[in-house]
Protein backbone atom coordinates (compact mmCIF):
# COMPACT_ATOMS: atom_id res chain seq x y z
CA UNK A 1 0.00 0.00 0.00
CA UNK A 2 1.51 3.43 -0.62
CA UNK A 3 1.67 6.05 1.52
CA UNK A 4 -0.37 9.42 0.86
CA UNK A 5 3.15 11.23 0.24
CA UNK A 6 4.41 8.68 -1.86
CA UNK A 7 1.08 8.37 -4.08
CA UNK A 8 0.98 12.32 -4.96
CA UNK A 9 4.73 12.22 -5.79
CA UNK A 10 3.84 9.49 -8.21
CA UNK A 11 1.22 11.00 -9.55
CA UNK A 12 2.86 14.20 -10.06
CA UNK A 13 5.43 12.25 -11.95
CA UNK A 14 2.67 10.84 -14.10
CA UNK A 15 2.27 14.10 -15.39
CA UNK A 16 5.34 15.28 -15.76
CA UNK A 17 5.77 11.91 -18.06
CA UNK A 18 2.72 12.94 -20.11
CA UNK A 19 4.04 16.78 -20.06
CA UNK A 20 7.42 15.25 -21.62
CA UNK A 21 5.35 13.04 -24.26
CA UNK A 22 3.30 16.39 -25.61
CA UNK A 23 6.71 18.37 -25.23
CA UNK A 24 8.27 16.00 -27.54
CA UNK A 25 4.96 15.59 -29.68
CA UNK A 26 5.26 19.45 -30.68
CA UNK A 27 8.76 19.28 -31.43
CA UNK A 28 8.17 16.01 -33.65
CA UNK A 29 5.70 18.13 -35.48
CA UNK A 30 7.46 21.20 -35.77
CA UNK A 31 10.92 18.81 -37.78
CA UNK A 32 8.42 17.34 -40.24
CA UNK A 33 7.01 20.63 -41.45
CA UNK A 34 10.71 21.94 -41.85
CA UNK A 35 11.34 18.62 -43.64
CA UNK A 36 13.25 17.32 -41.22
CA UNK A 37 12.75 13.76 -41.26
CA UNK A 38 15.48 11.58 -39.01
CA UNK A 39 14.41 14.45 -36.37
CA UNK A 40 10.90 14.51 -36.40
CA UNK A 41 11.38 10.46 -36.21
CA UNK A 42 13.19 10.38 -33.75
CA UNK A 43 11.21 12.73 -31.40
CA UNK A 44 7.72 10.70 -32.17
CA UNK A 45 9.41 8.07 -31.26
CA UNK A 46 10.88 9.77 -27.98
CA UNK A 47 6.84 10.83 -27.25
CA UNK A 48 5.77 7.31 -27.58
CA UNK A 49 8.35 6.27 -25.04
CA UNK A 50 7.21 9.17 -22.32
CA UNK A 51 3.81 8.03 -22.92
CA UNK A 52 5.14 4.48 -22.35
CA UNK A 53 7.06 5.88 -18.63
CA UNK A 54 3.66 7.41 -17.81
CA UNK A 55 1.59 4.32 -18.77
CA UNK A 56 4.27 1.85 -16.33
CA UNK A 57 3.62 4.72 -13.55
CA UNK A 58 -0.38 4.81 -13.34
CA UNK A 59 -0.67 0.54 -13.25
CA UNK A 60 2.33 0.72 -10.38
CA UNK A 61 0.37 3.27 -8.66
CA UNK A 62 -2.87 1.21 -9.20
CA UNK A 63 -1.80 -2.30 -8.42
CA UNK A 64 -0.31 -0.50 -5.10
CA UNK A 65 -3.63 0.45 -3.99
CA UNK A 66 -3.60 3.78 -5.09
CA UNK A 67 -5.64 5.98 -7.67
CA UNK A 68 -3.62 6.73 -10.36
CA UNK A 69 -4.84 10.39 -11.88
CA UNK A 70 -4.58 11.36 -15.92
CA UNK A 71 -3.58 14.79 -15.78
CA UNK A 72 -4.63 17.77 -17.83
CA UNK A 73 -1.39 18.99 -19.64
CA UNK A 74 -0.42 22.58 -20.76
CA UNK A 75 -0.30 23.30 -24.49
CA UNK A 76 3.20 23.14 -25.81
CA UNK A 77 5.11 25.39 -28.00
CA UNK A 78 3.80 25.22 -31.48
CA UNK A 79 7.32 26.74 -33.28
CA UNK A 80 11.08 26.09 -32.10
CA UNK A 81 13.89 28.62 -33.49
CA UNK A 82 16.18 26.08 -34.55
CA UNK A 83 17.44 23.11 -34.53
CA UNK A 84 19.83 23.45 -31.57
CA UNK A 85 17.79 25.08 -29.26
CA UNK A 86 14.90 22.21 -29.68
CA UNK A 87 17.91 19.64 -28.35
CA UNK A 88 18.65 22.23 -25.87
CA UNK A 89 14.84 22.29 -24.68
CA UNK A 90 15.16 18.61 -24.62
CA UNK A 91 18.21 18.36 -22.16
CA UNK A 92 16.97 21.09 -20.02
CA UNK A 93 13.92 19.06 -19.64
CA UNK A 94 15.23 16.13 -19.47
CA UNK A 95 17.57 17.46 -16.71
CA UNK A 96 14.44 18.77 -14.57
CA UNK A 97 12.87 15.38 -14.76
CA UNK A 98 15.59 13.98 -13.17
CA UNK A 99 15.42 15.96 -10.92
CA UNK A 100 12.45 15.42 -9.40
CA UNK A 101 12.68 11.96 -10.19
CA UNK A 102 15.52 12.40 -7.42
CA UNK A 103 12.33 13.74 -5.50
CA UNK A 104 10.32 11.05 -5.62
CA UNK A 105 13.50 8.78 -4.36
CA UNK A 106 14.33 10.82 -1.57
CA UNK A 107 10.58 10.64 -0.36
CA UNK A 108 10.31 7.03 -0.94
CA UNK A 109 13.53 6.57 1.22
CA UNK A 110 12.04 9.29 3.93
CA UNK A 111 8.44 6.39 3.97
CA UNK A 112 10.31 3.88 4.09
CA UNK A 113 8.86 2.47 0.92
CA UNK A 114 11.41 -0.08 -0.42
CA UNK A 115 9.69 -1.36 -2.99
CA UNK A 116 8.55 1.84 -4.63
CA UNK A 117 12.17 3.14 -4.44
CA UNK A 118 12.92 -0.02 -6.46
CA UNK A 119 10.75 0.94 -8.86
CA UNK A 120 11.95 4.08 -9.48
CA UNK A 121 15.50 3.07 -9.71
CA UNK A 122 14.79 2.11 -13.63
CA UNK A 123 13.74 5.75 -14.16
CA UNK A 124 16.81 6.82 -12.37
CA UNK A 125 18.58 4.67 -15.12
CA UNK A 126 16.75 5.79 -17.91
CA UNK A 127 17.03 9.56 -17.14
CA UNK A 128 21.24 8.91 -17.38
CA UNK A 129 20.44 7.38 -20.26
CA UNK A 130 19.00 10.52 -21.78
CA UNK A 131 20.38 13.09 -20.57
CA UNK A 132 23.38 11.53 -22.03
CA UNK A 133 22.37 11.18 -25.38
CA UNK A 134 20.75 14.57 -25.62
CA UNK A 135 24.41 16.13 -24.58
CA UNK A 136 25.73 13.98 -27.34
CA UNK A 137 23.51 15.33 -30.02
CA UNK A 138 24.10 18.80 -29.04
CA UNK A 139 27.73 18.45 -29.06
CA UNK A 140 27.15 17.03 -32.70
CA UNK A 141 25.07 19.84 -33.67
CA UNK A 142 27.72 22.36 -32.40
CA UNK A 143 30.14 20.65 -34.86
CA UNK A 144 27.90 21.08 -38.04
CA UNK A 145 27.14 24.37 -37.00
CA UNK A 146 25.53 26.00 -40.52
CA UNK A 147 26.89 23.13 -42.85
CA UNK A 148 24.03 22.28 -44.56
CA UNK A 149 25.58 18.91 -45.65
CA UNK A 150 26.51 18.11 -41.85
CA UNK A 151 22.76 18.82 -41.40
CA UNK A 152 21.48 16.87 -44.00
CA UNK A 153 23.62 13.55 -42.92
CA UNK A 154 22.69 14.63 -38.85
CA UNK A 155 19.18 14.40 -39.91
CA UNK A 156 20.12 10.89 -41.71
CA UNK A 157 21.77 9.60 -38.51
CA UNK A 158 19.28 10.57 -36.10
CA UNK A 159 16.76 7.88 -37.60
CA UNK A 160 18.45 5.00 -36.18
CA UNK A 161 19.74 6.75 -32.64
CA UNK A 162 16.85 5.44 -30.30
CA UNK A 163 15.94 7.80 -27.76
CA UNK A 164 16.03 5.42 -24.73
CA UNK A 165 15.46 1.71 -23.71
CA UNK A 166 12.26 0.37 -22.73
FE1 LIG B 1 10.55 9.60 -19.07
O1 LIG B 1 12.23 9.69 -19.63
FE2 LIG B 1 12.55 11.41 -20.35
O2 LIG B 1 11.58 12.46 -19.33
Amino acid sequence: MLTKKVEKALNKQVELEANASQFYLAMASWAETKGLEGVSSFFYRHSDEEREHMLKLIKYINERGGHAIVPSLPKPPKVFDCLSHVFQDLLDHEVMVSKEINTVVDICLKDKDYTTHNFMQWYVAEQIEEEALARHILDKLKLIGDDKGGLYLFDRDIMSMNPAKN
